[in-house]
């Protein structure tokens, strides 16, 4: 009886325990921040230590493509609180006012930023009202040294001639070469190849890159913006006009993997694009102070430098350059020299007339017809 007793007390307590604490998740609403950046473009343990460190779930999810991200912003309700847009996107993206100002009040890390990379950014977002810098890199050549070789001994691995010289790609189409599906950064390079101006905006000198890609398009085995870094990496192609980053990533797979691949990266002595992708806060964001909260701590020195360690992209923050692995800092073709800088195009954004021109011409190239 007592027992009984006890049990119906115990019972009792436990009840009223369990609605005391299921009471108390209702009202503290659970946190959470959605995030979405591109893909391949963080060590996720990041995520882990940030949940771990605010009680601030994340989700986050990937893209490969401005396109994909600007169509989502213009549509409006992304859904998202934080994305990464890169600088020439942006612009235009707060022409179209899809961004709300950072609370700077809250954003205690930014004296960590670099002031170069903040004054390079200043052109898409004057004063740095809207976003911070993430990473920044350069769109390149990558490939595969055996086959290259194997197919070329002298091969201008250095050069735009690995891509766009005729008879200089077409020793290496049955080896496999994938180019990024970016219109607006493939049509620029192209232009820069021809010694144009690769900001120029008049349709002459677009049809004369477009012109240039078509003659080598039958080489080209697939534009795509992701598949090419375990491509690279496992030897199912042997050349890429791709970003940085990636590149290196796959060379560092294919080290991890003991495979005997070889990758290298180079920036083309042409000159190329340089772009800087942009954290922002979506106008509709819902969740504003944990949008705030993952950008000041992604702006931690060392948080930011274990993202640059993993993805071998450098970053815009200063402070972060003493946590960089001596190898990622020291190496020019992730933080180049001032030569190479300099021979560095930035892209301004296009006017929609001719960002329509643009796509229209990439759409031919990239269907081969
Ligand atoms: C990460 C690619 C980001 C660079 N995979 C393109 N802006």
């Amino acid at each position: 009886m007592s027992m009984k007793l006890g049990a119906r007390r115990a019972a009792a307590a436990a009840a009223a325990l369990a609605a005391v604490t299921s009471g108390f998740g209702a009202m503290a609403a659970e946190r959470i921040v959605k995030v979405y950046n591109w893909s391949d473009y963080i060590d996720e343990s990041i995520l882990e230590d940030f949940t771990k460190e605010t009680g601030i779930k994340v989700q986050y999810d990937v893209f490969d493509s401005n396109e994909i991200l600007e169509t989502k912003l213009l549509a409006g309700k992304t859904g998202y609180d934080v994305v990464v847009p890169s600088g020439n996107f942006l612009s235009r993206q707060i022409q179209a006012g899809v961004f709300q100002k950072l609370d700077k009040s809250k954003l205690s890390n930014l004296s960590n930023m670099w002031p170069v990379i903040n004054e390079r950014v200043a052109i898409y977002d004057p004063g740095n009202v809207y976003a911070i810098d993430y990473m920044w890199g350069t769109t390149g050549i990558g490939f595969n040294e055996a086959k290259i070789k194997e197919r070329m001994p002298d091969a201008p691995v250095g050069s735009l001639d690995m891509l766009l010289k005729p008879e200089v790609v077409a020793k290496f189409k049955d080896c496999g070469i994938h180019v990024l599906d970016a219109p607006e950064e493939i049509i620029p390079i192209g232009m820069k190849y021809l010694g144009l101006d690769p900001n120029s905006n008049d349709p002459e000198d677009i049809k004369k890159s477009a012109a240039a890609w078509e003659a080598v398009r039958p080489n080209i085995q697939k534009f795509h913006s992701s598949e090419y870094i375990n491509a690279l990496a496992n030897g199912d192609i042997c050349l890429v006009l791709g970003w940085s980053g990636d590149i290196l990533q796959a060379r560092d797979r294919a080290d991890e993997a003991k495979n005997g691949q070889v990758i290298s990266y180079r920036i083309p002595k042409e000159g190329t694009q340089m772009w800087l992708d942009m954290m922002a806060i979506p106008k509709d964001a819902k969740n504003v102070a944990e949008a705030h909260e993952f950008l000041n701590y992604i702006m931690r020195p060392e948080v930011i430098a274990k993202a640059s360690n993993f993805t071998n992209y450098a970053n815009g923050n200063l402070a972060s350059q003493q946590h960089l692995n001596k190898e990622l800092f020291e190496d020019t073709t992730v933080y180049p020299d001032e030569a190479t800088l300099q021979n560095l195009f930035v892209k301004k954004p296009y006017d929609s007339k001719t960002q329509r021109i643009v796509t229209r011409a990439w759409t031919k190239i990239v269907s081969g017809k």
